[in-house]
Protein backbone atom coordinates (compact mmCIF):
# COMPACT_ATOMS: atom_id res chain seq x y z
CA UNK A 1 0.00 0.00 0.00
CA UNK A 2 2.68 2.15 1.02
CA UNK A 3 4.16 1.48 -2.13
CA UNK A 4 1.34 2.45 -3.94
CA UNK A 5 1.16 5.76 -2.58
CA UNK A 6 4.77 6.12 -3.42
CA UNK A 7 4.26 6.10 -6.74
CA UNK A 8 0.82 8.43 -6.34
CA UNK A 9 2.94 11.26 -5.32
CA UNK A 10 6.11 10.47 -6.94
CA UNK A 11 3.47 11.07 -10.20
CA UNK A 12 1.76 13.96 -8.59
CA UNK A 13 5.29 15.80 -8.06
CA UNK A 14 6.31 14.73 -11.85
CA UNK A 15 2.86 16.59 -12.79
CA UNK A 16 3.52 19.76 -10.62
CA UNK A 17 6.93 20.03 -12.45
CA UNK A 18 5.52 20.00 -15.70
CA UNK A 19 2.90 22.26 -14.86
CA UNK A 20 5.35 24.55 -13.44
CA UNK A 21 7.36 24.36 -16.35
CA UNK A 22 4.38 25.21 -18.76
CA UNK A 23 3.75 28.03 -16.89
CA UNK A 24 7.71 29.40 -16.97
CA UNK A 25 6.81 28.77 -21.02
CA UNK A 26 3.02 30.52 -20.68
CA UNK A 27 5.21 33.32 -19.32
CA UNK A 28 8.07 34.02 -21.52
CA UNK A 29 5.19 33.84 -24.10
CA UNK A 30 3.09 36.65 -22.54
CA UNK A 31 6.79 38.23 -22.29
CA UNK A 32 7.03 38.06 -26.44
CA UNK A 33 3.55 39.15 -27.28
CA UNK A 34 4.11 41.81 -24.99
CA UNK A 35 7.05 43.01 -27.26
CA UNK A 36 5.47 42.24 -30.52
CA UNK A 37 6.51 45.72 -32.42
CA UNK A 38 2.90 45.51 -34.16
CA UNK A 39 1.21 45.57 -30.32
CA UNK A 40 0.38 49.44 -30.54
CA UNK A 41 -1.92 49.60 -27.50
CA UNK A 42 -2.41 46.98 -24.61
CA UNK A 43 -5.42 45.03 -25.02
CA UNK A 44 -8.46 46.03 -22.29
CA UNK A 45 -10.41 43.92 -21.16
CA UNK A 46 -13.74 44.02 -19.10
CA UNK A 47 -15.08 41.31 -17.18
CA UNK A 48 -18.74 41.01 -17.09
CA UNK A 49 -20.91 39.06 -14.84
CA UNK A 50 -23.47 39.47 -12.07
CA UNK A 51 -22.83 40.11 -8.49
CA UNK A 52 -20.62 37.31 -6.53
CA UNK A 53 -19.55 35.87 -9.51
CA UNK A 54 -16.33 35.46 -8.72
CA UNK A 55 -14.92 38.59 -11.63
CA UNK A 56 -12.59 40.44 -8.53
CA UNK A 57 -11.42 37.10 -7.46
CA UNK A 58 -10.28 36.56 -10.53
CA UNK A 59 -8.22 39.86 -10.67
CA UNK A 60 -6.52 38.77 -7.72
CA UNK A 61 -5.29 35.16 -9.15
CA UNK A 62 -3.81 36.88 -12.39
CA UNK A 63 -1.69 39.68 -9.99
CA UNK A 64 -0.85 35.96 -8.31
CA UNK A 65 -0.34 34.17 -11.32
CA UNK A 66 1.97 37.31 -13.05
CA UNK A 67 4.01 37.71 -9.86
CA UNK A 68 4.57 35.23 -7.94
CA UNK A 69 3.15 36.45 -5.07
CA UNK A 70 -0.96 37.07 -3.46
CA UNK A 71 -1.98 40.81 -3.00
CA UNK A 72 -5.23 41.14 -2.36
CA UNK A 73 -5.44 44.11 -5.08
CA UNK A 74 -9.21 43.92 -5.79
CA UNK A 75 -11.99 43.43 -2.76
CA UNK A 76 -13.66 40.05 -2.87
CA UNK A 77 -16.59 38.55 -0.90
CA UNK A 78 -20.32 37.70 -0.18
CA UNK A 79 -22.12 39.79 -1.50
CA UNK A 80 -21.94 42.43 1.62
CA UNK A 81 -21.51 46.54 0.48
CA UNK A 82 -18.41 46.15 2.12
CA UNK A 83 -16.48 43.21 -0.14
CA UNK A 84 -18.59 43.82 -3.30
CA UNK A 85 -16.78 46.10 -6.14
CA UNK A 86 -18.36 49.66 -6.07
CA UNK A 87 -16.48 51.22 -8.53
CA UNK A 88 -15.15 50.86 -11.49
CA UNK A 89 -11.88 49.65 -11.22
CA UNK A 90 -8.96 49.57 -14.15
CA UNK A 91 -6.00 47.38 -13.31
CA UNK A 92 -3.64 48.97 -15.80
CA UNK A 93 -0.57 46.15 -16.36
CA UNK A 94 -2.90 43.59 -14.99
CA UNK A 95 -2.76 45.54 -11.62
CA UNK A 96 1.00 44.61 -11.35
CA UNK A 97 3.53 46.92 -10.28
CA UNK A 98 7.11 46.32 -11.03
CA UNK A 99 8.15 46.19 -7.26
CA UNK A 100 5.18 43.15 -6.73
CA UNK A 101 7.30 40.96 -9.22
CA UNK A 102 9.49 37.87 -7.84
CA UNK A 103 13.01 37.77 -9.01
CA UNK A 104 11.81 35.12 -11.84
CA UNK A 105 8.99 37.15 -12.88
CA UNK A 106 10.79 40.02 -13.06
CA UNK A 107 13.51 38.55 -14.89
CA UNK A 108 10.88 37.37 -17.64
CA UNK A 109 8.15 39.98 -18.01
CA UNK A 110 9.83 43.47 -16.43
CA UNK A 111 10.65 44.89 -20.24
CA UNK A 112 7.03 44.36 -21.37
CA UNK A 113 4.97 45.10 -18.49
CA UNK A 114 3.28 48.58 -19.73
CA UNK A 115 1.99 46.43 -23.00
CA UNK A 116 0.17 43.72 -20.27
CA UNK A 117 -3.56 44.17 -20.82
CA UNK A 118 -5.68 46.57 -18.49
CA UNK A 119 -8.38 44.76 -16.57
CA UNK A 120 -11.79 46.51 -16.05
CA UNK A 121 -13.29 45.13 -13.20
CA UNK A 122 -16.64 46.33 -12.35
CA UNK A 123 -19.71 45.62 -9.61
CA UNK A 124 -21.89 42.75 -10.79
CA UNK A 125 -25.15 43.56 -12.87
CA UNK A 126 -27.77 41.89 -12.33
CA UNK A 127 -29.71 39.20 -14.66
CA UNK A 128 -31.51 41.57 -16.75
CA UNK A 129 -31.72 42.40 -20.55
CA UNK A 130 -33.42 45.95 -20.34
CA UNK A 131 -32.35 49.55 -22.14
CA UNK A 132 -31.33 50.55 -18.76
CA UNK A 133 -28.00 48.20 -18.93
CA UNK A 134 -27.87 48.18 -22.26
CA UNK A 135 -27.18 51.50 -22.08
CA UNK A 136 -24.81 51.01 -18.85
CA UNK A 137 -22.94 48.82 -21.06
CA UNK A 138 -22.55 50.64 -24.26
CA UNK A 139 -20.62 53.72 -21.52
CA UNK A 140 -18.39 50.75 -20.39
CA UNK A 141 -17.47 49.28 -23.86
CA UNK A 142 -17.27 53.33 -25.15
CA UNK A 143 -14.64 54.16 -22.84
CA UNK A 144 -17.38 56.77 -21.16
CA UNK A 145 -16.65 55.79 -17.57
CA UNK A 146 -13.40 56.56 -16.04
CA UNK A 147 -11.53 54.50 -13.70
CA UNK A 148 -12.85 55.05 -10.11
CA UNK A 149 -15.78 56.01 -11.06
CA UNK A 150 -18.81 55.15 -8.47
CA UNK A 151 -20.88 52.97 -10.23
CA UNK A 152 -23.82 53.93 -8.23
CA UNK A 153 -23.25 57.93 -9.30
CA UNK A 154 -23.34 56.74 -12.92
CA UNK A 155 -26.71 55.04 -12.15
CA UNK A 156 -28.08 58.39 -10.52
CA UNK A 157 -26.90 60.35 -13.24
CA UNK A 158 -28.82 57.78 -15.84
CA UNK A 159 -32.17 58.17 -13.72
CA UNK A 160 -31.87 61.98 -12.93
CA UNK A 161 -30.98 62.83 -17.07
CA UNK A 162 -33.02 60.00 -18.76
CA UNK A 163 -32.12 56.36 -20.19
CA UNK A 164 -30.14 57.89 -23.39
CA UNK A 165 -28.09 60.87 -22.01
CA UNK A 166 -25.08 59.25 -20.83
CA UNK A 167 -22.78 59.42 -24.18
CA UNK A 168 -24.07 62.88 -24.25
CA UNK A 169 -22.64 63.90 -20.72
CA UNK A 170 -19.55 61.69 -20.15
CA UNK A 171 -16.52 62.09 -21.84
CA UNK A 172 -14.83 59.08 -23.81
CA UNK A 173 -11.75 57.68 -23.22
CA UNK A 174 -9.74 55.82 -26.04
CA UNK A 175 -7.47 54.21 -23.88
CA UNK A 176 -10.77 53.24 -21.93
CA UNK A 177 -12.27 51.93 -25.06
CA UNK A 178 -13.24 47.86 -24.16
CA UNK A 179 -11.27 45.32 -26.81
CA UNK A 180 -12.33 42.00 -25.00
CA UNK A 181 -15.56 41.82 -23.17
CA UNK A 182 -15.12 38.24 -20.56
CA UNK A 183 -18.25 36.97 -19.63
CA UNK A 184 -17.54 35.40 -16.33
CA UNK A 185 -20.51 33.07 -14.65
CA UNK A 186 -20.30 31.07 -11.86
CA UNK A 187 -21.05 27.25 -11.77
CA UNK A 188 -22.84 27.69 -8.90
CA UNK A 189 -25.51 30.57 -10.00
CA UNK A 190 -28.15 29.89 -12.53
CA UNK A 191 -27.05 30.98 -16.11
CA UNK A 192 -27.77 34.65 -16.71
CA UNK A 193 -29.54 34.91 -19.70
CA UNK A 194 -30.77 38.33 -19.62
CA UNK A 195 -27.69 39.71 -19.03
CA UNK A 196 -26.15 37.95 -22.27
CA UNK A 197 -29.23 38.84 -24.26
CA UNK A 198 -28.36 42.67 -23.48
CA UNK A 199 -24.24 41.87 -24.53
CA UNK A 200 -25.37 40.56 -27.79
CA UNK A 201 -27.91 43.65 -28.27
CA UNK A 202 -24.95 46.03 -27.83
CA UNK A 203 -22.88 44.21 -29.75
CA UNK A 204 -24.74 43.92 -32.56
CA UNK A 205 -25.16 47.65 -33.05
CA UNK A 206 -23.55 49.38 -35.66
CA UNK A 207 -22.51 52.81 -36.95
CA UNK A 208 -24.77 53.82 -39.37
CA UNK A 209 -22.14 55.45 -41.13
CA UNK A 210 -19.23 53.24 -41.73
CA UNK A 211 -21.34 50.26 -41.49
CA UNK A 212 -18.80 49.06 -38.69
CA UNK A 213 -19.91 47.51 -35.37
CA UNK A 214 -19.85 49.96 -32.83
CA UNK A 215 -17.95 47.89 -30.51
CA UNK A 216 -15.87 45.92 -32.26
CA UNK A 217 -14.88 43.25 -28.93
CA UNK A 218 -14.02 39.52 -28.67
CA UNK A 219 -16.16 37.99 -26.71
CA UNK A 220 -15.06 34.79 -23.86
CA UNK A 221 -16.71 32.97 -21.48
CA UNK A 222 -15.17 32.00 -17.94
CA UNK A 223 -17.06 29.63 -15.62
CA UNK A 224 -15.41 30.17 -12.00
CA UNK A 225 -15.54 27.84 -9.39
CA UNK A 226 -14.54 24.71 -11.26
CA UNK A 227 -13.00 23.60 -7.66
CA UNK A 228 -16.14 23.46 -6.03
CA UNK A 229 -16.93 20.51 -8.81
CA UNK A 230 -16.45 17.15 -6.50
CA UNK A 231 -13.05 15.54 -7.10
CA UNK A 232 -11.03 18.18 -8.12
CA UNK A 233 -8.48 17.86 -5.65
CA UNK A 234 -5.62 19.39 -7.12
CA UNK A 235 -7.20 22.72 -6.50
CA UNK A 236 -6.69 21.88 -2.85
CA UNK A 237 -10.46 23.39 -2.09
CA UNK A 238 -11.31 23.46 1.81
CA UNK A 239 -14.67 24.69 1.14
CA UNK A 240 -17.70 22.72 3.24
CA UNK A 241 -18.74 19.59 1.35
CA UNK A 242 -22.32 20.91 0.83
CA UNK A 243 -20.84 23.57 -1.10
CA UNK A 244 -19.71 21.18 -4.13
CA UNK A 245 -21.57 19.98 -6.94
CA UNK A 246 -21.47 16.81 -9.17
CA UNK A 247 -19.31 17.06 -12.25
CA UNK A 248 -22.83 15.72 -13.88
CA UNK A 249 -24.01 18.98 -12.70
CA UNK A 250 -21.30 20.49 -14.20
CA UNK A 251 -21.15 19.50 -17.39
CA UNK A 252 -24.74 20.03 -17.58
CA UNK A 253 -24.02 23.90 -16.78
CA UNK A 254 -21.00 23.94 -19.31
CA UNK A 255 -23.53 22.52 -21.66
CA UNK A 256 -25.96 25.58 -21.10
CA UNK A 257 -23.42 27.81 -21.72
CA UNK A 258 -22.10 26.53 -24.92
CA UNK A 259 -25.46 26.58 -26.37
CA UNK A 260 -26.32 30.28 -25.10
CA UNK A 261 -22.58 31.58 -26.87
CA UNK A 262 -23.30 28.98 -29.90
CA UNK A 263 -20.28 27.17 -29.38
CA UNK A 264 -21.49 23.83 -29.08
CA UNK A 265 -18.82 21.23 -29.90
CA UNK A 266 -16.07 23.87 -29.35
CA UNK A 267 -16.26 24.80 -25.79
CA UNK A 268 -12.90 23.77 -24.79
CA UNK A 269 -11.30 26.48 -27.19
CA UNK A 270 -13.90 28.87 -26.51
CA UNK A 271 -15.07 28.75 -22.41
CA UNK A 272 -12.63 28.88 -19.67
CA UNK A 273 -12.88 26.63 -16.66
CA UNK A 274 -11.71 28.87 -13.63
CA UNK A 275 -10.63 28.56 -10.15
CA UNK A 276 -9.66 31.70 -8.16
CA UNK A 277 -7.29 31.83 -4.82
CA UNK A 278 -9.80 32.62 -2.58
CA UNK A 279 -9.76 32.03 1.25
CA UNK A 280 -9.76 28.34 2.13
CA UNK A 281 -7.41 27.64 -0.54
CA UNK A 282 -3.51 27.85 -0.43
CA UNK A 283 -1.50 30.73 -1.46
CA UNK A 284 0.31 28.76 -4.27
CA UNK A 285 -0.94 26.37 -6.52
CA UNK A 286 0.60 25.88 -10.21
CA UNK A 287 -2.70 24.09 -11.35
CA UNK A 288 -4.29 27.49 -10.72
CA UNK A 289 -1.83 29.71 -11.90
CA UNK A 290 -1.83 27.63 -15.14
CA UNK A 291 -5.57 28.35 -15.89
CA UNK A 292 -4.96 32.39 -15.15
CA UNK A 293 -1.87 32.36 -17.45
CA UNK A 294 -3.19 30.93 -20.24
CA UNK A 295 -5.91 33.31 -19.69
CA UNK A 296 -3.89 36.25 -20.20
CA UNK A 297 -2.13 34.54 -23.41
CA UNK A 298 -5.42 34.37 -24.86
CA UNK A 299 -6.72 37.65 -23.97
CA UNK A 300 -3.11 38.77 -25.85
CA UNK A 301 -3.66 37.22 -28.80
CA UNK A 302 -4.72 39.47 -31.87
CA UNK A 303 -8.77 40.31 -32.54
CA UNK A 304 -10.34 38.42 -35.18
CA UNK A 305 -9.69 40.44 -38.07
CA UNK A 306 -8.00 43.43 -36.00
CA UNK A 307 -3.99 44.07 -35.40
CA UNK A 308 -2.68 43.52 -31.93
CA UNK A 309 -4.10 46.26 -29.27
CA UNK A 310 -6.73 48.74 -30.37
CA UNK A 311 -7.70 49.68 -34.40
CA UNK A 312 -5.74 52.41 -35.84
CA UNK A 313 -8.00 55.70 -35.20
CA UNK A 314 -6.52 57.58 -38.22
CA UNK A 315 -9.78 59.27 -39.79
CA UNK A 316 -9.59 58.13 -43.33
CA UNK A 317 -10.34 54.66 -41.61
CA UNK A 318 -13.53 55.82 -40.55
CA UNK A 319 -14.60 56.35 -43.77
CA UNK A 320 -18.39 56.03 -44.80
CA UNK A 321 -19.57 52.49 -46.46
CA UNK A 322 -21.20 54.29 -49.17
CA UNK A 323 -20.77 57.84 -49.85
CA UNK A 324 -23.37 60.60 -49.82
CA UNK A 325 -22.94 61.43 -53.32
CA UNK A 326 -23.93 57.64 -54.20
CA UNK A 327 -26.52 57.53 -51.69
CA UNK A 328 -28.15 60.74 -53.23
CA UNK A 329 -27.67 59.83 -56.59
CA UNK A 330 -29.24 56.13 -55.75
CA UNK A 331 -32.24 57.53 -53.97
CA UNK A 332 -32.56 60.23 -57.50
CA UNK A 333 -32.54 57.63 -59.73
CA UNK A 334 -35.24 55.40 -57.48
CA UNK A 335 -37.45 58.04 -57.88
CA UNK A 336 -37.16 59.05 -61.56
CA UNK A 337 -37.81 55.02 -62.24
CA UNK A 338 -40.98 55.20 -60.10
CA UNK A 339 -41.90 58.92 -61.51
CA UNK A 340 -41.69 57.06 -64.86
CA UNK A 341 -43.74 53.87 -64.00
CA UNK A 342 -46.89 55.47 -62.60
CA UNK A 343 -46.44 57.85 -65.58
CA UNK A 344 -46.47 54.67 -67.75
CA UNK A 345 -49.23 53.35 -66.10
CA UNK A 346 -51.53 56.59 -66.44
CA UNK A 347 -50.28 57.08 -70.34
CA UNK A 348 -51.24 54.00 -71.12
CA UNK A 349 -54.55 53.78 -68.79
CA UNK A 350 -55.52 57.60 -70.99
CA UNK A 351 -54.15 55.46 -74.02
CA UNK A 352 -56.83 52.39 -73.81
CA UNK A 353 -59.48 55.05 -72.50
CA UNK A 354 -59.16 56.85 -76.28
CA UNK A 355 -59.19 53.77 -78.07
CA UNK A 356 -62.23 52.54 -76.08
CA UNK A 357 -64.03 55.94 -76.77
CA UNK A 358 -62.93 56.01 -80.64
CA UNK A 359 -64.02 52.67 -81.04
CA UNK A 360 -67.41 53.15 -79.05
CA UNK A 361 -67.33 56.32 -81.51
CA UNK A 362 -67.07 54.40 -84.43
CA UNK A 363 -69.63 51.92 -83.55
CA UNK A 364 -72.08 54.26 -82.86
CA UNK A 365 -71.29 56.25 -86.46
CA UNK A 366 -71.21 53.50 -88.80
CA UNK A 367 -74.74 52.35 -87.02
CA UNK A 368 -76.08 55.63 -87.71
CA UNK A 369 -75.20 55.21 -91.14
CA UNK A 370 -76.38 51.55 -91.48
N1 LIG B 1 -14.44 28.28 -4.15
C1 LIG B 1 -14.32 29.36 -4.91
N2 LIG B 1 -14.86 30.52 -4.51
C2 LIG B 1 -14.72 31.61 -5.30
C3 LIG B 1 -14.03 31.57 -6.55
N3 LIG B 1 -14.07 32.80 -7.10
C4 LIG B 1 -14.72 33.58 -6.22
N4 LIG B 1 -15.12 32.89 -5.14
C5 LIG B 1 -15.87 33.39 -3.98
O1 LIG B 1 -17.09 33.98 -4.46
C6 LIG B 1 -17.41 35.16 -3.73
C7 LIG B 1 -17.60 36.33 -4.70
O2 LIG B 1 -16.38 36.60 -5.37
P1 LIG B 1 -16.03 38.06 -5.94
O3 LIG B 1 -14.77 37.94 -6.69
O4 LIG B 1 -16.09 39.08 -4.86
O5 LIG B 1 -17.27 38.28 -6.92
P2 LIG B 1 -17.55 39.54 -7.87
O6 LIG B 1 -18.00 39.00 -9.17
O7 LIG B 1 -16.38 40.45 -7.90
O8 LIG B 1 -18.79 40.24 -7.13
P3 LIG B 1 -19.27 41.78 -7.20
O9 LIG B 1 -18.10 42.66 -6.93
O10 LIG B 1 -20.33 41.86 -6.15
O11 LIG B 1 -19.85 41.98 -8.56
C8 LIG B 1 -16.27 35.37 -2.76
O12 LIG B 1 -16.66 34.88 -1.49
C9 LIG B 1 -15.12 34.54 -3.31
O13 LIG B 1 -14.29 34.05 -2.28
C10 LIG B 1 -13.50 30.31 -6.96
O14 LIG B 1 -12.89 30.15 -8.04
N5 LIG B 1 -13.66 29.25 -6.11
MG1 LIG C 1 -16.13 42.38 -7.36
Amino acid sequence: MAGVEDIDDETRADRLEKVKECNTELLISIAKLCKRTDRTYPEVVFLLGTPGSGKSAMVNTIVKALCGKFYSKAVTGKGHASTKTLTLQSFVQCGLKEDDLEPVEKDILNEGLSKLPTVIDASGKGDEDSEKIKEILRVYFGGFVPPGTSIQCIEQLQEDNGIGSLQELLECSDENKVTKVVFVTSCKQSFPEKLLESLHSVLQEYDNRSGKPKYPVDVFVVITKYDLVKDQHIYEARDKEEEYITEECFQKFEAEVAKHFSIEGAIENNSIRWVSYVDGHGSDNPHIDNIALRFVEKMMQPRRGHDYGKPSKKPEENVPLVPMSKILKFQAKKKITEVSREMDWKCGFIFALVVVLLAVFYRLLTKDLA
